[in-house]
């Protein structure tokens, strides 16, 4: 028997199994949440957020907007729940967020937007990130009061064409959603100390100071 071939064999899997459950390895990378109910700026932020430090970006929103423009069969399933104000199913965006880690194997860091907005959805990502050896670092949640964000979200609606913004009763479903089913993601990430509120109203550039004071904070710890 070729011993000298089991042993390099072993070694090999010693070196993968290190390289699969290496805690340096997870600490490389920074994975970022950027939470907050309809319009409270996180694709706003998130744009100048991956800039600044590097990540990937993700947003369920851009995806799904993406899959309609494309009229794939996702994107027309998709588009019955969004022009309602509604989320879209589970197991699709968490489909959707595996296929999107998957494709960016050396990203540097994540940075969600727009998910989790279930718990399921929450929990779903913890697990798909564990099997790549990493874990959500940090959840930063912008804190807007309602009618700002009605207004916001009005605005945005006479140039975008976003058929989700142009409708206040369909802006309002959106919010009683967010809290209903989105709010409680905070919690999940409460209990695992990872979450932090950010003042999300004022101008673009001193909400973004903010929250790059939240993250170097974390950075440095
Ligand atoms: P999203 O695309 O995630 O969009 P959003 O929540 O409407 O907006 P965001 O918070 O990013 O606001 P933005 O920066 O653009 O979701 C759309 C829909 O997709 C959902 O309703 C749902 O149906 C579906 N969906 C997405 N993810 C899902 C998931 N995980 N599960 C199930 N369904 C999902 O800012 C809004 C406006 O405010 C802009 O006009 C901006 O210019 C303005 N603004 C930003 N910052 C400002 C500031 N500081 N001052 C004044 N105005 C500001």
């Amino acid at each position: 028997m070729n011993y000298f071939k089991y042993i390099r064999l072993w070694s090999f899997l010693e070196i993968e199994y290190y390289i699969c459950h290496s805690p340096r390895l997870a600490a490389v990378m920074f994975n970022l949440i950027l939470f907050g109910p309809p319009g409270s700026g996180k694709g706003t932020q998130s744009e100048k957020l991956v800039e600044k430090y590097g990540l990937i970006h993700l947003s369920t929103g851009n995806l799904l907007r993406e899959e309609i423009a494309n009229k794939t069969p996702l994107g027309l399933e998709a588009k019955k729940f969004m022009d309602h104000g509604q989320l879209v199913p589970d197991e699709v965006v968490i489909g959707m967020i595996d296929s999107s880690i998957e494709h960016h194997k050396n990203a540097a860091g994540f940075l969600f937007d727009g998910f989790p907005r279930t718990v399921a959805q929450a929990q779903a990502l913890d697990k798909l990130l564990g099997l790549k050896g990493t874990e959500i670092d940090l959840v930063l949640a912008l804190e807007v009061t309602e009618e700002e964000l009605v207004h916001r979200l009005l605005n945005r609606g006479k140039t975008s064409g976003r058929p989700d913004d142009t409708n206040e009763p369909v802006i309002r479903k959106r919010l009683s959603v967010y809290n209903n089913d989105t709010s409680p993601v905070a919690d999940y990430y409460k209990r695992a100390q990872k979450f932090k509120t950010v003042a999300g109203e004022g101008s673009v550039n001193e909400i973004f100071a903010a929250l790059r004071q939240a993250i170097d904070v974390m950075m440095a710890s």
